[in-house]
């Protein structure tokens, strides 16, 4: 059986649930396709998540590496296209306030996705589960993981697929939050279930 990396996010900024967390905690140890999910949550910090990242990978040692990340006032799932190299963005859950700073000095601009994220996106419309690609993945912390799973498998591991997907708040957070769009949890998690199937085929 092949390992998947799955990791999520804690709250952060005004984001008191991350239902990223939850759908990692319960995926944890099960089986989807071909794949064993390993399921970890990330610190929402820049100095200390590519390095867990990392660490986990290195660990774990996985086939694949899907990260899970919140984007607060979405409405749809969205596998994201590409990562790029700029650290910038509101402060993380220690502070930080990077401006215009290089995640990988030595990296390239930006890294695609090795996911299959055209098929994720047909797989969830045929499930009538709303998505689409998107084409930023932003400044923060997601677009930080990104880039840090794909410099790491372009240098180490060119074998090893690696992508990020946001999810939209959970009714859970939407609640607390007050002013955003929301999701059922069962949704967010069958259609993260559903993209990990479709990796499995492709
Ligand atoms: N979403 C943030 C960081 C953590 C999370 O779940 C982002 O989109 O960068």
């Amino acid at each position: 059986m092949k390992k998947l990396l799955l990791t999520g996010f804690e709250p952060f900024l005004s984001f008191t649930v991350n239902p990223t967390m939850r759908i990692v905690e319960e995926l944890n140890g099960q089986h989807i396709g071909e794949y064993e999910i390993y399921g970890r949550v990330l610190t929402v910090d820049f100095a200390s998540s590519g390095k867990e990242l990392l660490a986990h990978i290195e660990e774990i040692d996985p086939d694949a590496v899907i990260s899970l990340g919140l984007a607060g006032g979405r409405y749809k799932i969205t596998p994201e296209r590409i990562a790029i190299n700029v650290k910038d963005g509101a402060a993380d859950n220690e502070g930080h306030t990077p401006i215009d700073e290089s995640i990988q000095m030595e990296g390239e601009p930006g890294y695609f996705s090795t996911l299959p994220i055209r098929q994720m996106v047909n797989k969830l419309l045929e499930e009538g589960l709303p998505v689409s690609i998107s084409n930023t993945a932003g400044t923060y912390l997601c677009n930080n993981v990104m880039y840090e799973g794909l410099h790491y498998a372009k240098t180490n591991k060119p074998d090893m697929p690696a992508g990020f997907i946001h999810i939209p708040a959970s009714h859970e957070l939407a609640i607390q939050h007050g002013k955003i769009p929301s999701w059922s949890h069962a949704d967010l998690k069958k259609s993260i279930e559903l993209c990990i199937e479709v990796l499995g085929e492709n």
